[in-house]
């Protein structure tokens, strides 16, 4: 039988288990640029014996034009590439594994963030109802302006861009984050897309910028390290529900089956709530998809015991836990308990709350 403690190959990336450290914005990368003390953090997780098999790491802009948070870090200029050396370094060194998660946040954004005070841009020009860290603290996002038809192409080559910087500065490889309610998700659901050109319409002009994006993010990194993020029925960052989940992601995995990617990740439920939000089944979202299968939201150990022993998942991303255990393997392995995380110190700010997390022998 599996276990999630048995090795996996993913793609082109060879894991020791299937223990996933889950992206997580942590606000510390001042100047959109990644500091030691992320080196650090993330490997004091990065050890598979003691940490995670694979880590994503935090959600991190593909381009200016892609930031919708303070301090969020980004994958687009050499300086980015040369400090996120620092990082992959610190995790290779530990015999970890970590992917870059590529981000473009469309309309989750704010002007004050923006080249030249600009609108975000998105599919729309209806502003979403959610908020953004600017400044210190969380504020109503921008009204965007909606791309205009002949700038679209110019949003894929951003990935693309992104993608080469990434594996420059030494990732194992990308995850396109397509889900809670950024750009791409933006395109996907008619509840926010309204537009009348090839990326708005039926469901395939929807998903037009998903299977493009990931197709040039998979010709720059290579398919087999290559994973992307969905999340078909979160309401995270005011995604109001498609009015076909099922038709939409369904056909989506489907694009995606035949590319050679390396995984899927599939937030169940609302991300980082409730798992049961709203109806879907994801046994048979899965079912055309032949890479490796990662969930996530909420896992416990026993449920995540369960998930892979039952073959419902190959692999298992754990979010929040992993802020306040960075020794969240072994507690796995051994049943130990989980330290609570503290939110006062999920989003900016220096060491506390972040590296001081002592591990469970500690
Ligand atoms: C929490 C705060 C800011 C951003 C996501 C990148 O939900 C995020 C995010 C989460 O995917």
């Amino acid at each position: 039988m599996t276990t999630l403690f048995d090795p996996i190959r993913v793609g082109d990336i060879a894991l020791a288990n299937r223990i996933v450290m889950a992206p997580l914005t942590r606000n510390r990368a001042p100047g959109t640029v990644p500091t030691p003390l992320m080196a650090t953090y993330y490997a004091q997780r990065a050890d598979p014996a003691t940490g995670a098999g694979l880590i994503v790491s935090e959600a991190t802009q593909i381009s200016p034009q892609g930031q919708g948070y303070a301090d969020t870090p980004g994958i687009h200029s050499a300086e980015q590439v040369q400090a996120w050396r620092v990082v992959t370094d610190a995790v290779h060194a530990r015999g970890g594994r970590i992917v870059c998660q590529l981000w473009h946040v469309g309309r989750i954004s704010h002007e004050q963030l923006q080249p030249g005070g600009q609108p975000p841009v998105s599919s729309t020009a209806r502003a979403a109802a959610g908020r953004v860290l600017v400044g210190g603290a969380f504020v109503p996002c921008s009204t965007p302006r909606a791309l205009r038809t002949e700038e679209v192409p110019g949003i894929v080559a951003d990935y693309a861009h992104a993608a080469r910087c990434a594996m420059d500065a030494g990732f194992d490889g990308v995850e396109v984050h397509a889900a809670n309610g950024y750009l791409i998700e933006q395109f996907m659901r008619d509840s926010i897309n309204d537009r009348s050109d090839a990326w708005g319409g039926d469901i395939d002009a929807r998903l037009r910028l998903l299977v493009e994006a990931v197709q040039a993010v998979a010709q720059a990194a290579g398919a087999g390290r290559t994973g992307v993020r969905l999340s078909p029925v979160t309401p995270a960052n005011d995604a109001a529900q498609d009015s076909d989940p099922a038709a939409l992601y369904g056909r989506g995995v489907q694009r995606l089956s035949d590319m050679g990617l390396a995984y899927l990740h599939v937030v169940e439920g609302s991300t980082g709530g409730p798992r049961d939000h709203a109806p879907f089944d994801y046994a048979a979202l899965r079912r055309p998809f032949p890479g490796c299968w990662m969930l996530n939201n909420g896992y416990d150990r026993a449920m995540a015991l369960d998930a892979v022993a039952s073959g419902r998942a190959d692999l298992v991303a754990f979010g929040r836990p992993f802020i306040s255990n960075p020794d969240l393997g072994l507690r796995l392995r051994q049943g130990l308990a989980w330290a609570d995380s503290n939110r006062k110190t999920y989003y900016g700010g220096g060491a506390a709350g972040y590296t001081d997390y002592p591990t469970a022998a500690a």
